[in-house]
């Protein structure tokens, strides 16, 4: 038998294993050697049922996603073909029961809702996630899944991808028991108990399909959902076109059409774009220079400085991930208000249902507030999330030295500052590393690990390890201003805001940028963040301005005017009560009074110059960011964009963007605007004036050189 799958005889029962780590995707030579097995099990008298389960630490998690790329670039390769196997599943006259533990996903879930039971342990996680991968199940996965559990719950498992444990997978239909104790022994027992029963097929269930009333209401709220939820995005909208298909013919027919419409999405730029993204947050923690298995300091106990919107947030970050925190502040009442914060976002996450009581006030338990240092000494980590200046910072760091243990790493959250000059003010540099949390930092999921001059290869490898940890995606980037993501988008802050005083108006740039697909407009979310932090960061580093480089106006205004966004129900927008926004008169008066001063007439400007000035720019930053070495990848850039900043991922992240554009193109808007501009600001980078030039892309780069 292949190596891919072994077979073994329990005492009647054909148990045949699937060998494919890590996560036994259905990779070449996986759906032959399954569908052998059970057509050599059929016909073996011996056997009287099969069980299907996964080696290791899971069932099968989908289709392989390499081969899924290949078929999106050269749709003429066909891609994955998996049917075969489902229907001699499917048609085996003894009865084929799938084992599952960890995930079964995907054309996982497709192979396991064509045999004819199903049952789990109670953690295994069952779902249909391909929209996050811009395509649909398309294994009959469309078909059987309203066939098993009803239309309006296979449109919302298609359109959310949302995995469901084996408790409500049991309670949906999908699967028949869930099991305790040893996945096979009770899979093998629950065979022989129904081995004598006549097989029933997944496709014959056709019961639930024809509510046609029901079935518009299910596929309305379906679009509806999908709209909200994954704004733009084109698959979710074709999965229920493809489910609605099943309730309308017969199966065969209704597969037919899935797979039409599964061809259309794989070929799709959506698609090709969101699998990049799912391999890229894969590739960033293959840093290079780092070997996987490097030694890292162990992690139980963390100390964090500073009891504000990020410190509260690592906090809550760490205790949800089983780490210990001593969370100190410098007065009781921003002690007091920080866990407050912290309090109300347990309680709302318990009001909804998200997290049990008893795990709320296990975790406010493990959050250690102070006002001094007791303990720190015992901490393995410590995490400055004070104030963003560097004065406050290196007076911190001069403290920490004296207390910190000797192997204990020293992080700044700092999102701007030099971690050099910071790193200098301790005995050990090496012990030094950046840790950039973005805010709510409970929430969001990118980490930017900054590596200083001197941090060493272990302090580097905790880091990369305590992301993974905190669930979250660790990208590694260099030290310099802004580092990858906020370096960025100063570049693209900068243009919105000129666009601004050239003729635009806040809520027309972020339209154009919400109808680009951005999660929110750059003003909109200057305004959460607070006008007076960004005005903080520049005034640190107004040493770093260039004399006679034009530089925005109307935010040192906004700052001014106590402005400070939405902490005041007023920035560049006004906000009521519940922080809806508005356009504000005012801010319109100030921005034509400050194109007049700036001696600008205010024309029209279109949206095409909007996306073109905001996310050029940004493409020209990241391209010199890649030159500089300080991002080891394009894709690594994208992660952080898609993660940290919500840059929509079917877009693939700016630098994909950049390459779907043409860096032919966008290489000669950029001249263009240098030429209008100034080189100042719009010099075009070595790195994309070399790709243009030769017809490449920074894909392409990456995969020359993937580090
Ligand atoms: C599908 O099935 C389409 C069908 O409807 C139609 C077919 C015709 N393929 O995430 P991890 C790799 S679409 C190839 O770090 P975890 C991954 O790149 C698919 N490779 O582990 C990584 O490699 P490396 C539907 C895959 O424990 C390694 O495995 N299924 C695949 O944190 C470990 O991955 C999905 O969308 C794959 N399917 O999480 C599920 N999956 O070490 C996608 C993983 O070289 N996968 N790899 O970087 C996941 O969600 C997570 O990997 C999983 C494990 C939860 C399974």
């Amino acid at each position: 038998m292949s190596e891919l799958v072994a077979v073994s005889l329990e005492d009647g029962i054909a148990v045949i294993t699937v060998q494919n780590p890590p996560v036994n995707a259905l990779g070449p030579g996986v759906p032959k050697a399954l569908l052998d097995a059970v057509a050599a099990a059929e016909r073996d008298a011996a056997v009287q049922a099969l069980v299907i389960i996964g080696g290791g630490k899971t069932f099968i998690a989908g289709a392989d996603i390499n081969e899924l790329l290949a078929a999106a670039k050269n749709p003429e390769s066909g891609g994955p073909d998996i049917h075969p196997l489902l229907a001699r599943v499917e048609d085996c006259f003894k009865p084929v029961v799938m084992a599952i533990h960890g995930t079964a996903l995907g054309g996982g879930l497709e192979l396991a809702m064509a045999g004819h039971y199903r049952v789990a342990v109670a953690d295994a996680l069952l779902g249909a996630p391909e929209s996050n991968l811009g395509i649909i199940p398309g294994a009959e996965g469309t078909q059987r899944l309203p066939r098993l559990v009803g239309v309006a719950n296979a449109v919302d498992l298609c359109v959310s991808g949302h995995l469901v444990k084996a408790g409500e997978a049991k309670d949906l239909g999908l699967i028949d028991r869930v099991v305790e104790g040893d996945l096979l022994t009770a899979a093998c027992a629950f065979a022989r108990e129904i081995a004598d029963a006549p097989v029933s097929k997944t496709r014959h269930r056709n019961g639930g399909l024809n509510n046609v009333e029901a079935n518009e209401t299910a596929f309305a709220a379906g679009r509806e959902q999908a709209r909200k939820i994954r704004p733009h995005q084109t698959a979710p909208l074709h999965a229920i076109d493809a489910i609605e298909a099943a309730t309308k013919l017969p199966f065969e027919e209704g597969c037919k059409r899935e797979r039409e419409i599964a061809k259309l999405c794989l070929a799709s730029p959506q698609a090709q774009a969101m699998i990049h993204v799912f391999f890229a947050e894969r590739g960033v923690s293959k840093v290079p220079g780092l070997a996987k298995d490097a030694p890292t300091y162990p992690i139980r106990t963390v100390g964090i400085i500073g009891a504000g919107t990020m410190g509260g947030g690592i906090a809550m970050a760490c205790v949800n991930a089983g780490l210990s925190v001593l969370l100190k502040d410098t007065s009781q009442e921003a002690l007091d208000r920080g866990i407050a914060t912290i309090t109300k976002n347990y309680n709302r996450s318990v009001q909804r249902g998200r997290t049990p009581q008893a795990v709320m006030d296990q975790r406010m338990a493990m959050i250690h507030a102070q006002l001094s240092y007791d303990g720190f000494e015992d901490a393995d980590l410590i995490i400055e999330a004070a104030f963003e200046s560097m004065e406050v910072k290196k007076a911190l760091f001069t403290d920490i030295e004296k207390i910190a243990k000797p192997d204990c790493v020293l992080a700044t959250n700092t999102s701007t500052l030099d971690i050099d000059a910071i790193a200098a003010m301790t005995s050990r540099p090496g012990m030094v590393v950046g840790l950039h949390f973005f805010s709510p930092a409970n929430v969001m999921r990118l980490v930017e690990i900054v590596r200083g001059k001197e941090t060493s290869q272990k302090t580097l490898a905790t880091a990369v390890a305590v992301a993974k940890t905190l669930k979250k995606i660790g990208v590694v980037v260099g030290n310099a201003y802004g580092f990858v993501g906020n370096r960025m988008m100063f570049a693209y802050m900068r243009e919105a805001q000129f666009l601004v005083e050239e003729g635009a108006l806040p809520e027309q740039v972020d339209k154009a940028l919400t109808d680009f697909g951005m999660a929110m407009g750059i003003f909109a979310v200057d305004d959460l963040g607070g006008i007076d932090l960004l005005y903080r960061v520049r005034q640190e580093t107004k040493h770093l301005d260039k004399p006679g480089v034009r530089k925005p106006v109307v935010h040192d205004r906004l700052y001014e005017s106590g402005r400070w966004g939405q902490k005041r129900n007023a920035g560049w927008y006004k906000y009521d009560d519940k922080l809806k926004p508005s356009p504000d008169p005012f801010v319109r008066e100030l921005v034509e009074k400050t194109s007049t001063e700036l001696g600008f007439s205010r024309r029209a400007i279109s949206n095409e110059e909007i996306i073109e000035r905001c996310f050029y720019a940004m493409v020209n930053e990241g391209a010199k960011i890649l030159d500089e070495g300080l991002a080891y990848r394009a894709a690594d850039i994208d992660v952080i964009y898609t993660t940290g900043y919500g840059f929509p991922t079917w877009r693939g992240g700016p630098m994909w963007f950049g390459d779907a554009v043409g860096l032919q193109k966008v290489y000669a808007r950029i001249c263009a605007f240098e030429k209008q501009f100034g080189p100042d600001l719009w010099a075009p980078a070595p790195l994309l004036k070399r790709l243009a030039e030769n017809g490449s892309t920074f894909a392409a780069r990456d995969e020359k050189d993937p580090k």
